[in-house]
């Protein structure tokens, strides 16, 4: 029995290379060895006000882009979160099982509340709750995310623990994934804070439908210091971040790449950098634009992906609610 993996991306902001080289291209490289689930959550993305044609845009356009990176419909079922309701309800019953405690810890709620006040919504507070419910509707056994996740699937864990100790096996115990290379790009404009999909700044991130042109300006504009030597030195988050995009990217030997800008300048790198990035992302765009120009294709993958989830869910659904003593 192959083991399950699950994991979630927001149809929020663009598809950047943070979320591409932390989390989605490992997706696509354990579709062979692993029973994969991927979900694009959009009652995640409500926790934060969105246009409300813009996200219908963006479920489609992020539904059609990880079919471009290489998620295959055949091994991967690709669904959209609200069409399986069971996440919902099995969200709200861990809601009355996790304290307020664990929750208040949680340094991205922390994080995102303290930029939006006492706007803030009771959903962003619960977010952890509803991403618990993903992970345990599928008796996942592992979640591969970039590293600022872990902690929400660590309590997810210890959620499915707490329920297990009352109720007996009833939940699988998941467990983080978390790649050692690119599992926190940073912004370009910003090499101290982590490349985000919900970040406005015209030079922040590269998308993966940015065109060679927008991709090479960000990159040439992109935060680094006054020093000269290119080397992976993490106490110069800049150019360690670039670096870290390049071997990401690349897949080029850290101590390969620092030979080959040897004596370089950093305009010299940042050209190789660029030239690189606009390589990797050429065949997944013209994947994408095949993928959208055949209409009612991506309609189909994703009722077809919610039409197997659902009876998963249930089950384990069925199971919570039995224990519960739910009528
Ligand atoms: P936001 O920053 O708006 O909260 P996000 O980009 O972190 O959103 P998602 O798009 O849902 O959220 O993330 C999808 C996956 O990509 C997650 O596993 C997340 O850890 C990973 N990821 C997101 N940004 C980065 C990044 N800058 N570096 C590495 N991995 C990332
Ligand atoms: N919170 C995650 C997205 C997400 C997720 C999940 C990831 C929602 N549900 C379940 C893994 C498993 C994020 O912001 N990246």
């Amino acid at each position: 029995m192959k083991k399950r993996v699950f994991s979630g991306i927001q149809p929020t902001g663009e598809i950047h290379i943070g979320r591409y080289l932390g989390a989605i291209r490992h997706w696509v490289a354990m579709q062979d060895n692993y029973d994969n689930i991927i979900c694009v959550v959009d009652l995640h993305a409500i926790t934060v006000p969105q246009d409300p044609r813009l996200l219908k845009h963006r479920i489609k356009e992020f539904a059609g882009l990880l079919l471009a990176v290489g998620i295959d419909p055949a091994r991967t079922i690709l669904f959209v979160q609200s069409h399986v309701h069971e996440h919902s309800e099995l969200a709200w019953i861990l809601n009355c099982f996790i304290p307020m405690g664990w929750m208040s810890r949680m340094t991205q709620y922390k994080e995102k509340a303290a930029k939006q006040k006492e706007q803030v919504s009771v959903g962003l507070f619960d977010y952890p709750s509803l991403m618990a419910a993903d992970i345990l509707l599928y008796d996942t056994d592992v979640v591969p995310v970039g590293d600022d996740q872990k902690q929400h699937v660590e309590l997810a864990r210890d959620a499915a623990q707490r329920f297990n100790n009352i109720y007996g096996e009833i939940f699988t115990l998941p467990e983080p994934m978390i790649a050692d290379v690119g599992a926190r790009i940073m912004g370009l404009d910003d090499p101290t804070r982590k490349m985000s999909g919900s970040e406005e700044g015209p030079n922040h991130a590269i998308a993966l439908l940015d065109g060679p042109d927008v991709i090479r300006a960000k990159i040439m504009r992109a935060t680094t210091d006054s020093l000269k030597e290119i080397r992976f030195d993490e106490s110069r988050p800049g150019i360690y971040n670039l670096l870290t995009i390049y071997h990401a990217i690349t897949g080029e030997k850290k101590q390969a790449i620092e030979a080959k800008f040897e004596g370089k300048g950093y305009s010299d790198f940042k050209k190789a950098l660029a030239e690189a990035v606009v390589e990797g992302l050429r065949l997944i765009q013209e994947r994408y634009k095949q993928i959208t120009s055949e209409k009612g294709y991506l309609d189909k993958v994703l009722a077809e992906g919610a039409a197997k989830a659902t009876p998963i869910a249930q089950k384990t659904l069925a199971r919570v609610r039995k224990a519960v003593g739910l009528g």
